[in-house]
């Protein structure tokens, strides 16, 4: 036990799929047994995880009966009793069986586009009677190959009619749940619709409940593309749309690796906590501090262990890290944005002709601020010395 040892407080959560994954991959069969979920939910009771959150078939083998699913259901809710683990966040797996080898809402078939929905308002009922406030929209295999095969622009209207239909069903159940989507480039079709965190904001402005729908955005997905994550999950959190994150790691250029968080991206995992925490003075992220990734291929149960806790002791490292940077005079001197008392009020305030008339008798000097240096090196070459543990 030492000050980075995670509690309930901290609000970290897991996927059952995550600590559950046996290790397949393309290239081969599982490394690792396959866990029962009530067993996973008291061994992340054991590692300080707060939350754990569930596709319906992580629970509820497809195609079960009723009462198989009633059985089962009640039994992983006295699990959550027993450890005091939450659901705070629930989804639907809508790329596992075939029939959804060519996506779900966006497929060509009208039977594949109702089995999925009516498959994600059975997950949505299981989700809430766990207790999830979130519900995550990931379009595992809504993309294509072919992509002769529909008119893109159709994927999208199809998507915004089953998210349209989707939040409706919430609202007539009066069930207390918002929706995240998810982006993602590729992987596992050749492209995805709705390719990243800024293709998924301006597609929720489009719905008809617009304020019931915000964003999950993941680490991995973004680097996957060669962006910058911390800017994605800026834009949602200046768009108070971020309801959610999906925590990992990732080098850029790679098929999705969803590695322990801060594995390999630790400047950007450092950027990631500090605007997440509102270090900076923004107003922090306060959904879970969630993680969508897994053990290496290599491990056996407890390397599964060593990597749940690696994760979130990493994160609160990072908390500490990122606050000691930001308590730093030299810093807070390196960041310090310049004032102006003629220039600021023109800028922040809207169009008029005082405004215009400001700005047309300005006093800049163009040749002096562009030669002035900022400072820049000095600056990042702290945040690194704090990363190496030298400041
Ligand atoms: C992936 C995705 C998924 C989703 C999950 C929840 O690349 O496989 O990140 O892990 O996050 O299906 O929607
Ligand atoms: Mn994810
Ligand atoms: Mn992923």
């Amino acid at each position: 036990m030492d000050s980075f040892t995670p509690t309930a407080a901290d609000r970290f959560s897991f996927g059952l799929w995550t600590v559950g994954n046996p290790g397949r991959d393309p290239f081969g069969g599982p490394t690792r047994p396959t866990q029962d979920p009530c067993h996973l939910v008291r061994k992340l009771a054991e590692c300080g995880a707060w939350g754990v959150n569930l596709h319906d078939n992580d629970l509820v083998p497809f195609g079960a009966s009723a009462a198989e699913r009633d059985d089962i259901v009640s039994g992983f809710k006295r699990t959550l009793d027993e450890t005091g683990i939450v659901v705070p966040m629930a989804t639907t797996n809508l790329f596992s069986h075939p029939i959804f080898k060519d996506g779900a809402f966006t497929s060509n078939d009208p039977k594949v586009r109702a089995f999925a929905i009516n498959k994600t308002m059975d997950a949505i009922d299981l989700g809430v009677e766990l207790g999830a406030t979130t519900y995550v929209f990931w379009g595992g295999r809504e993309g294509t190959e072919a992509d002769a095969c529909r008119d893109p622009q159709d994927a999208m209207k199809r998507f915004r009619h089953a998210i349209d239909f989707l939040c409706e069903y919430v609202k007539d159940n009066g069930y207390d749940l918002r929706f995240a989507l998810e982006a993602k480039p590729n992987e596992p079709r050749c492209d995805i619709y709705l390719a990243t965190t800024g293709h998924m904001l301006h597609f929720i402005s489009t719905l008809e409940n617009n304020e019931m729908v915000g964003v999950n955005p993941e680490v991995a997905h973004e680097h996957m593309a060669g962006l910058s994550f911390v800017h994605g999950v800026a834009q949602a959190m200046e768009a108070g749309k971020l309801f959610h994150i999906d925590l990992n790691a990732q080098r850029i250029g790679r098929y999705d690796q969803d590695l322990r968080f801060g594995s390999e991206d630790l400047k950007q995992a450092f950027l990631l906590v500090r605007l997440l925490e509102g270090n900076a003075g923004n107003a922090p992220y306060t959904g879970p501090r969630h993680f969508d990734a897994h053990a290496y291929r290599t491990e056996d149960e407890e390397g599964v262990w060593d990597f749940a806790r690696g994760c979130m002791r990493t994160y609160k490292i990072l908390v500490e890290r990122t606050r000691a940077f930001d308590a730093d005079p030299e810093v807070k001197d390196l960041i310090r944005v310049p004032t102006d008392a003629a220039l600021d009020p023109v800028l922040s305030n809207s169009y008029s002709a005082e405004s215009v008339a400001a700005l047309r008798s300005m006093d800049v000097d163009p040749d002096a601020i562009g030669a002035a240096g900022l400072g820049y090196e000095r600056l990042d070459q702290i945040m690194c010395e704090y990363l190496m543990g030298a400041r």
